[in-house]
């Protein structure tokens, strides 16, 4: 199906593509409406390291960092530290870690990003990361690893008892998680007398510097107390939000990027044209010119991540699940139905603004419709199933502090509470037909019968029994338990096409 054709078409007819790599592109084989990189990279030393070199990353940070050597100079060179897969550095590595950045918008865009200079994996190349960790050259240690990489307990501490933290602090010379490479790289430099880097949490999740911060203190507090009070000092962990709908590639991506690129890309990344980045003005030191290219530096990022965590993901999430119950794919598809469109509008209007303080600046209106817009972009082929993944670990940020802090307003939670459902149902139904859960509680679910008994009441207990997604404050809402178990007798019973027809009815 051909879904988005460029004005220009291939320069190059008929031949085999070379692939795309620093010699396609000094020999010019790429298109010319193909945007390069406007540096040398072979001058272009490296100056952050960043853990996670997912599509996100590379079609977020690693793109205004691109934009900020492009037009200012700087050796801000991406080295990513895959700490599971070694997939990114092998596909990436045949093609000098190039890749191409399709905004896929009602204008569409090609662009080669070059930030990325090398990709390291824990697995076989620790000693090497470890040289980039304490080397003079690296100012930022940046990180897009899922809250569940931090290793926290239900304090927000370090849970010391982690595996992985447990194996860290044993084994300093090879560690598994990102938090021990963190906190052992910084102890190096401290020895070594080398000045700190920054370390910069670009994660979907609420404070995220301040408890990444916490888990690397605690951390070094176990491993090299002496070296506790100079990185309380002298690290900077500043909060970020980040903001670009980036669904994961496709092979319909590769094909037709590649097709308009003239060279063959493996491993491009999509993503809409919106893209924010909000970083807390807590710097130590020298940073990309990110400033001039779009990124807001802030002392508020505080309202700026609620307001995109409640109004888009809390959002999505709820379309994710409700609209898988009602067969629908993507978020194109579920949010163009009148229905569902019409329910977010007044989950969005009714339950969320007016949730939290918004910062002055924001007019949350605007931006909540300007969200749904967004979700509307018939060029982005988002999935709803991928939203889907890791319910335990997002609803806990999306959802579960929007319904904790209405009630303490007094607010309703009704509409909340149809998305809460709405998971418990999606999960219910997965588990009763054997299909594959993604989330880091699959086991939990599958091995918990009461989560799909026909006594809704013990089910919803069930899923309020999960110690890491609801507590006891929660569990205590009488009020919004009885609307969960309410909502899921009656969510149980409909079939696909009365789902809809039902969130109308709310
Ligand atoms: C999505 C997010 O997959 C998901 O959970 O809600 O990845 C969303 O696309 C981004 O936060 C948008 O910035």
């Amino acid at each position: 199906m051909e879904r988005w054709r460029y004005a220009v078409t291939p320069m190059i007819e008929n031949t085999k593509p070379m692939k795309l790599s620093n010699q396609s592109l000094q020999a010019s084989a790429v298109a010319e409406h193909v945007q390069v990189p406007q540096y040398d990279r072979t001058q272009t030393g490296i100056g952050i390291v960043h853990f996670g070199p997912g599509a996100f990353h590379r079609a977020h940070q690693a793109v205004y960092t691109e934009d900020a050597m492009s037009q200012f100079g700087g050796n801000w060179g991406i080295c990513g530290v895959s700490l599971r897969s070694s997939s990114a550095r092998d596909t990436l590595a045949e093609q000098d870690f190039l890749y191409t950045l399709a905004t896929l918008d009602r204008v569409k865009k090609l662009q080669v990003i070059g930030a990325m200079k090398e990709i390291l994996v824990s697995k076989d190349q620790t000693p090497d990361i470890f040289d980039r960790l304490v080397s003079q050259d690296t100012k930022l240690v940046s990180l897009t690893i899922t809250e569940k990489g931090y290793c926290l307990n239900a304090e927000g501490r370090l849970d010391l008892n982690h595996d992985d933290i447990k194996h860290d602090l044993a084994n300093p010379t090879a560690p598994v998680s990102a938090v021990g490479f963190i906190a052992i790289g910084l102890v190096k430099r401290f020895k070594a007398a080398v000045p700190a880097f920054n370390v910069l949490s670009c994660d979907n999740v609420a404070d995220n510097g301040t408890k990444l911060r916490q888990a690397v203190l605690d951390f070094i507090e176990q491993y090299a107390p002496d070296a506790l009070a100079w990185a309380t000092d002298s690290v900077a962990f500043p909060n970020s939000m980040v903001d670009s709908i980036t669904p994961k590639t496709e092979d319909y991506t590769v094909e037709e990027v590649s097709g308009q690129l003239n060279v063959t890309d493996q491993w491009p990344i999509q993503r809409e044209a919106f893209t924010q980045w909000v970083i807390e003005d807590n710097w130590q030191g020298e940073r990309p010119a990110w400033d001039k290219v779009g990124v807001v530096f802030t002392n508020d990022v505080h309202g700026f991540e609620k307001a995109k965590l409640r109004l888009l993901n809390c959002l999505h999430s709820t379309l994710a699940y409700a609209g898988r119950l009602a067969d629908f794919e993507t978020v194109y598809e579920v949010t163009s139905d009148k229905s569902f469109s019409q329910f977010i509008r007044k989950l969005a209007q009714q339950e969320v603004i007016g949730s939290f303080e918004a910062p002055s600046e924001l007019n949350v209106e605007e931006y909540s419709e300007q969200i749904i817009e967004r979700f509307l972009n018939p060029e982005i082929r988002h999935l709803l199933a991928q939203i889907a993944w890791d319910g335990s670990q997002k609803l806990q940020m999306r959802l579960v502090p929007i319904i904790k802090d209405n009630v303490a307003l007094g607010r309703d939670t009704a509409l909340l509470s149809t998305g809460l459902v709405a998971w418990f149902e999606f999960i219910r139904r997965a588990v009763k037909a054997e299909q594959e859960i993604v989330d880091p509680l699959a086991s939990t679910f599958t091995s918990t019968p009461a989560i799909v008994s026909d006594d809704l009441a013990e089910a919803v207990d069930a899923f309020l029994s999960i110690e890491s997604v609801f507590d006891d404050e929660f569990r205590a809402l009488s009020g919004v338990r009885k609307q969960l178990i309410d909502g899921l007798t009656k969510l149980s019973t409909l079939n696909a096409d009365e789902i809809g027809p039902y969130l109308e009815t709310l």
